[in-house]
């Protein structure tokens, strides 16, 4: 028996009222899901923009609920966005997982970088998935909120080897470590999408500039790295740009991941609202920038960057990752180039425990998606067995 049974039979809402029946059908979904279910901890970090709703479908396709203590929402309206998360999570049966709103703000309060403009002004998230009426009333909530680092900080006080998955800018668990660092030792590995491209320099080497998850947050980006003492796996945005073409998996070049989308669109309305929500970020991106519209209208609706479900593809299979190095970041806070972000310095290191993924290997990339997207709806009804069975009460999981 895995130990999580426990948390989860001590949780139930309703346990008393239904108790035998609630049984069975916890006996049900637990031998259902373990045959691929261990007892891993993660709390996962999202923007919730459209790669991070292909990175949650496909780790729901993976881990079972109970391997998710919390998941937290960052980046300006964080609020807005622990709705659309709390909806989609409930769509691939993960409703007993807390969602928590983190740090957010308005578009203004962020860095002025150009390269990151067209993602800081997307404001349109949500439209046509929530109703107007509803965006409405979410938009007078805070932006922002203190709750998902006190969560994360009773997770980390609670849990053991505990995984972090961060699909967005460090803020909040940069503000646990500051404020507990006794709580260092209680993260096994984080998993994180972050880094830079390479621009051309003033000499023969390029320049390397961070790029939107550190551009929103960079102080908390910069101090992360210098935790070398944790287990890292850094997915870096220059790896996608040499390792698939154009960084983006489109009809053209993954033509069997897009069709598997398509095939789940009506069964799964977690897959319907991601086109949804991919169109309008896709309208938005073409009137921003409309260099980049004769690249983006074809495949408008149906493409993605690589680089968030690459962090959840990597933990499933670590075989993606062909090539890494352990290694010593620094970024340079003190030079900004305003058109792409802030100057990092990369040196190997032997003592470092941040492993810089150098080279994905997009066969298995490309095969370990499929497998995951052909395992979401089995995984989804599994999902919902359980958390029809059991809604975990906030208090007892953390
Ligand atoms: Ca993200």
């Amino acid at each position: 028996m895995r130990p999580s049974h426990k948390v989860y039979t001590h949780s139930c809402v309703c346990g008393r009222t239904f108790a035998p029946l609630i049984a069975a059908v916890l006996i049900l979904g637990f031998s259902a899901t373990s045959a691929h279910a261990g007892n891993r901890k993660f709390i996962l970090f999202t923007d919730m923009e459209p790669d991070d709703r292909v990175a949650l479908n496909l780790f729901a396709g993976a881990h079972p609920p109970e391997e998710v203590l919390l998941v937290g929402t960052t980046v300006k309206h964080s609020g807005r966005k622990k709705v659309l998360a709390q909806r989609l999570l409930e769509q691939v049966g993960y409703k007993g997982v807390p969602v928590i709103q983190g740090q957010g703000g308005h578009p203004e309060v962020y860095l002025e970088i150009a390269s990151s403009k067209a993602a800081r002004t997307y404001a349109q998230e949500g439209e046509n998935i929530l109703s107007p009426r509803e965006l409405q009333e979410i938009e007078k909530r805070p932006y922002s909120s203190g709750d998902l680092e006190s969560a994360v900080i009773r997770a980390l006080e609670k849990n053991q080897d505990v995984e972090i998955v961060m699909l967005a800018p460090p803020t909040d668990l940069v503000a646990v470590i500051e404020k507990r660092p006794d709580l260092i030792r209680k993260i096994k590995h984080i998993h994180i999408m972050g880094g830079w491209i390479e621009v051309p320099g003033a000499t023969a080497l390029p320049v390397r500039r961070t790029t939107y998850n550190w551009n929103m947050d960079p102080g908390a980006a910069a101090k992360l790295l210098q935790h070398e003492e944790i287990p890292m796996t850094l997915y870096s945005s220059h790896v996608f740009k040499t390792s698939f073409s154009g960084g983006s998996i489109n009809d053209k070049n993954y033509p069997k991941i897009i069709d598997g989308f398509r095939e789940l669109q009506t069964e799964l309305p977690s897959i319907g609202e991601l086109k949804t929500a991919t169109l309008s970020w896709d309208r938005h991106i073409m009137e921003n920038i409309p260099v980049l519209k004769p690249v983006i209208e074809p495949f408008a609706g149906s493409q993605f960057t690589p680089t968030d479900p690459s962090v959840v593809l990597g933990i499933e299979n670590p075989k993606i990752i062909e090539k890494s190095s352990r290694v010593s970041i620094r970024m340079d806070l003190g030079d900004l180039d305003p058109a792409r972000g802030y100057s990092v310095n990369v040196v190997a290191s032997e003592t470092s425990n941040i492993h810089l993924v150098d080279k994905v290997d997009t066969v298995e990339f490309e095969s370990t998606f499929l497998k995951l997207l052909k395992r979401l709806p089995e995984q989804v009804r599994m999902n919902q067995v359980n958390q029809h069975g059991c809604q975990r009460l906030m208090n007892e999981i953390f």
